[in-house]
């Protein structure tokens, strides 16, 4: 069937431009006019590419053409993502569909319980294909290698997602011949070419980085602020019954779900955080408070992933904040970083290392992922919320990630791509090219050194330092040895012994490896005989 037949005036003036597009019909050839069928052109958005300004939409208007999206089930258990998480897209993607119909767009939506789907993109697009009669398929890159191939092999045309900062070709190119590619190098080219905080080509306040300022423990007089939550309208309920149908076993809890599913809600979201967190934001954004999940963090990775919220606009509102004097450099800064730095690099370092990097595993880690990560059933009080957290709100904050889920997998040596496997389906704001990049590089040292500078390994003085966990453990965070020490003691200490040939050169870890060289002996293997009955027992 094809859907948009008109006459072009564009097309009789240059037809060559078009080539491919156009066919004489049998009637105008017969009638001697010429007369041309444009092609109808599938244009599929996916679940992470809800922006109106997305390439192939603003293709989509030029060329006409059918938007074709689809609810499958492969995505939502492939891994088996959380429940909030499939809701949450699901969600987000028939409200987008309602905007385009709204808009004049010609939609074609597969619902997750269509008899006929197909339930994988390639089966879907394929019957869309036949249902509209074309082989002309033009879509935005993803967000998955995985998923890049498949639209590669029907052939797809791909565009640029300009969304981003920095393009692939760009990262590629600054990337060049370099040994180290260095998140703070690349961030401050950026930033210098997009003039972001930036006066008279230096950067404001004379330092590209106020890292240092950032890394306050949180006083407990300090109140956090409410988080955003929005009430579940018609659309979201419907959808949060077919999940708990459909995916009912999966992990998470569905039970009050507040996030934000359009593009308006998610700005409302990103307005609230820069009047009320982003000012405190700098301080406290490595800090962590038993039951204060959100505290001042922005919690807008899952709209700027999927595509409600844009990064320009994100970075725009946190340097007009700081310009109008509402918030700290070092607050505007810090955030700045994580969206025009952090999230940037991770995206072109993904794309140029792939698909390699998802089997990389240099430090050799081969332990199963322990059950607590499913269930938080943990003595160790700071896993045990940071996963019940996360079970709740499909969220958890950067430090949370990084220095207790992901620490214990690196001091444990679990194998990556279960470690991998469990972040990209528990967060809602995970999607490979940003999970993996995060989770292999960043928190479990498995591309031995391409990201980051260490592997970043902690003992329970760190969380202790950083939060108000330890209080209420059974464990001690001061004993390295005896029934009541804090087992991150002892892993991180055989974490370093059992590492020492690879990582003993680090200059950054120089400090580490004196004190442990300095240790007695006795101590040494008797941390070490701890660490392996702690693994045992996590097993
Ligand atoms: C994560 C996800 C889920 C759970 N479901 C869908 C879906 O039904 N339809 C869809 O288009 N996208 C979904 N997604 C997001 C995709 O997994 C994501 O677009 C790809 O992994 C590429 O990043
Ligand atoms: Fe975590 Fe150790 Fe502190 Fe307990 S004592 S909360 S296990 S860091």
């Amino acid at each position: 069937m094809v859907s948009a037949r008109y006459e072009s005036p564009r097309l009789r003036l240059s037809p060559d431009r078009v080539t491919g597009f156009v066919r004489e019909t049998e009637v105008a050839r017969a009638s001697g006019i010429r007369r041309f069928i444009l092609m109808t052109r599938l244009f599929p958005v996916l679940g992470d590419q809800l922006s109106h300004s997305l390439p192939s939409l603003t293709r989509a208007g030029r060329d006409r053409g059918v938007i074709l999206m689809m609810e499958v089930r492969e995505e939502a258990v492939t891994p088996r993502h959380h429940k909030k998480k499939i809701a949450f897209i699901l969600s987000a993607m028939r409200h987008f569909a309602q905007e385009l119909r709204t808009a004049g767009w010609d939609v074609d939506y597969v619902k997750l319980d269509d008899p006929a789907n197909t339930h994988s993109f390639a089966g879907e697009i394929e019957r869309a294909c036949h249902r509209h009669g074309t082989r002309s398929i033009i879509a935005t890159w993803p967000g998955e290698y995985r998923v890049m191939r498949v639209l590669q092999h029907l052939g797809a045309e791909l565009e640029e997602d300009t969304r981003f900062l920095c393009t692939r070709d760009d990262f590629t190119a600054w990337a060049g011949e370099r040994q180290q590619l260095r998140m703070e190098f690349f961030y401050r080219a950026l930033r210098t070419r997009l003039g972001v905080l930036m006066q008279d080509g230096k950067p404001v306040g004379g330092k590209w980085n106020f890292d240092a300022d950032n890394r306050k423990p949180l006083p407990r007089d300090v109140m956090v602020p409410p988080s955003y939550a929005e009430p579940p309208d018609d659309i979201t309920q419907q959808v949060l019954a077919l999940v708990e149908r459909e995916f009912g076993d999966h992990f998470g809890e569905l039970e009050q779900f507040g996030y934000a599913v359009t593009r308006a809600g998610a700005q409302d979201a990103l307005n609230r955080f820069i009047t009320q967190r982003l000012g405190r934001f700098g301080d406290y954004q490595d800090a962590m408070r038993q039951n204060e999940p959100w505290l001042f963090h922005a919690h807008i990775a899952l709209y700027l992933n999927c595509g409600l919220l844009l990064p320009s606009e994100c970075v725009a509102a946190a340097e007009a904040a700081y310009r109008l004097g509402a918030v700290p450099l070092n607050a505007a800064e810090g955030f700045i970083r994580q969206i025009l730095g952090w999230r940037e690099y991770v995206r072109g370092l993904y794309w140029l290392k792939m698909p390699n990097y998802a089997a990389l595993n240099a430090l050799g880690a081969t332990r199963k992922l322990p059950n607590f990560y499913w269930t938080g059933e943990t003595n160790m009080n700071c896993l045990r919320h940071c996963v019940r957290e996360t079970k709740a709100n499909a969220y958890a904050h950067h430090i949370q990630r990084l220095m207790v889920l992901g620490n214990y997998a690196l001091l444990a040596g679990i194998e990556p791509r279960a470690v991998n496997e469990w972040y990209l389906l528990v967060y809602a704001d995970a999607f490979e090219w940003v999970e993996l990049p995060n989770v292999s590089g960043m928190a479990l040292y498995a591309d031995g050194g391409m990201l980051a500078s260490k592997p970043y390994a902690a003992g329970g003085a760190y969380i202790n330092r950083m939060s108000d966990y330890c209080r209420t453990c059974r464990f001690d965070p001061a004993q390295r040895l005896g029934d009541r020490a804090c087992p991150f003691n002892a892993l991180y200490w055989n974490f370093l012994a059992a590492n020492r040939a690879r990582l003993e050169g680090n200059p950054r870890l120089a400090l580490a490896y004196k004190t442990l060289n300095k240790m007695p002996h006795e101590l040494v293997t008797a941390m070490q005989a701890r660490a392996g009955r702690l693994l045992e027992q996590h097993e």
